[in-house]
C-alpha cells in the first residue's frame, strides 16, 4: 500500500512537471487538494471581502462616470469571488460549508482588506495597487497546475487589469489636479503601501506552504519574487505621477537589478491575519448581515429548483 501510493506520487509529480493540467476527476494526493481548496476559497472570500471598502464610495464618486466605472468593478469582483467557489466545488467541498467558514471567522482572506477607505483617493489608491499586486500574483495563478482554478485565473486577470488601469486614471487626475488634490493622492499612497506589499504573504523564509505548492505548480513564484516585481513596476509609475513612496530605503540596486527596499512590519501583518485590524470585525459583521438579508433568495432558488426537478420528472 505504502509503495502504491509512492508510486502514485511519482507519476502525479511527473504528470506535472510534463506542465499537464490536473482535473477534477484525476488523483492527487490529498495534501494537493486541502492545498487548493484553502488557497482558492481563501481566494474567493477575499474577492467578496474585497467589494465592501470600495463599495463604501459607490454613493459618494465625484461623477456619474467615476460611479458607473465603480460600480461596474465592484461588480467583477463579485463575479470573480463566484468562478472561484465553483473552483472550489469542483475539489469536493459544499459551497454552503466554504462560505460558512468565512461568516464564521475561520477562514482567512486577504490582509488588505481590512483596512479603511478614508477618501475618494483610495478608490484610486486600491484600483493601482491593490489591483496591480493581485494582478501581479495572479498573471502566474493562470499556468497553476489546477485546470479549474487556471482557467477562472484567465478571464479574472483580463478585468483586474481594467481595473488597475481605472485605478491609476484616478491617481493620474489626482496627482496632475490641485495641490490638496495631489495631496489626497499621496495621503493614499502613504496608507495603502506598505500593506499592498503584505498582500503577496510572508517573507519566503517564514511560509510554511511555499515548499509544497511549489513544488506542485500550485504557485509558480515565491511570495518575495513577486513581491519584488511588483515593487520594481511600481516604483516608475509613482515616479511618473509625482508622488512618493513612503519608504526612505527604497533605492535601485544597480548589481541586483532591482530596487531595494525597506523592512515591512510583519508583526502588522500578523496582527491582521490573526483578525484585530482595523476593519476585520467591521468586514465579517457586513458579509453576515449580507448573509443573512439574502436567505430567502437562496431559499426561493433552491425551491425553484427543485418545482423545475419536480416538472422534469413528470413529463
Ligand atoms: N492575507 O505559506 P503562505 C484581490 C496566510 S484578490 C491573509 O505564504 P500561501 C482582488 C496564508 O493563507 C487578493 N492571509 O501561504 C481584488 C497562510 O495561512 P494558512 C487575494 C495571508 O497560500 C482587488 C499563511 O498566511 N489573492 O485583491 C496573506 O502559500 C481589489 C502563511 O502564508 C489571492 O488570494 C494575506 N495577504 O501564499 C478584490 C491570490 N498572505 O492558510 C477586490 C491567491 C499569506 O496556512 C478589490 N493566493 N496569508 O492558515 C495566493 O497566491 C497565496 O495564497 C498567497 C499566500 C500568496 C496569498
Amino acid at each position: 500500500m505504502i509503495n502504491e501510493e509512492k508510486e502514485m506520487l511519482e507519476r502525479f509529480q511527473q504528470y506535472v512537471d510534463g506542465e499537464n493540467k490536473v482535473e477534477p476527476k484525476d488523483w492527487m494526493p490529498e495534501a494537493y487538494r486541502k492545498t487548493l481548496i484553502r488557497q482558492i476559497s481563501q481566494h474567493a472570500h477575499s474577492e467578496v471581502v474585497g467589494m465592501l471598502p470600495e463599495a463604501n464610495w459607490i454613493t459618494r464618486a465625484p461623477s456619474l462616470r467615476r460611479k458607473i466605472t465603480l460600480l461596474a468593478k465592484v461588480q467583477d469582483e463579485a463575479g470573480h469571488g463566484l468562478y472561484l467557489y465553483s473552483a472550489v466545488e469542483t475539489l469536493g467541498v459544499k459551497r454552503e460549508k466554504t462560505i460558512e467558514d468565512l461568516l464564521s471567522g475561520k477562514a482567512k482572506y486577504s490582509s488588505i482588506f481590512n483596512y479603511p477607505t478614508l477618501t475618494w483617493a483610495d478608490i484610486g489608491a486600491i484600483g493601482w495597487l491593490v489591483d496591480g499586486a493581485a494582478i501581479a500574483n495572479q498573471v502566474m495563478l493562470c499556468r497553476t497546475s489546477y485546470g479549474p482554478y487556471a482557467r477562472a485565473m484567465v478571464r479574472i486577470c483580463k478585468e483586474e487589469s481594467f481595473h488597475q488601469r481605472q485605478g491609476y486614471e484616478i491617481m493620474m487626475t489626482l496627482a496632475f489636479g490641485t495641490p490638496e488634490q495631489k495631496a489626497m493622492a499621496q495621503d493614499a499612497l502613504n496608507r495603502w503601501w506598505w500593506p499592498s506589499l503584505m498582500m503577496f504573504g510572508p517573507s519566503d523564509d517564514n511560509s510554511p506552504n511555499s515548499a509544497l505548492s511549489m513544488k506542485w505548480k500550485i504557485k509558480r513564484k515565491s511570495n518575495d519574487e513577486l513581491r519584488q516585481e511588483f515593487i520594481d513596476k511600481t516604483v516608475p509609475q509613482a515616479e511618473y505621477l509625482g508622488l512618493t513612496i513612503p519608504d526612505p530605503h527604497l533605492k535601485w540596486n544597480e548589481e541586483r537589478g532591482h530596487y531595494d527596499f525597506g523592512p515591512i512590519e510583519w508583526e502588522e501583518f500578523y496582527n491582521v491575519i490573526s483578525g484585530n485590524g482595523p476593519c476585520n470585525k467591521q468586514r465579517l459583521d457586513a458579509r453576515r448581515k449580507a448573509h443573512e438579508e439574502g436567505r430567502w433568495v437562496r431559499e426561493a432558488a433552491a425551491a425553484f429548483a427543485r418545482k423545475r426537478a419536480m416538472e422534469m420528472q413528470e413529463a
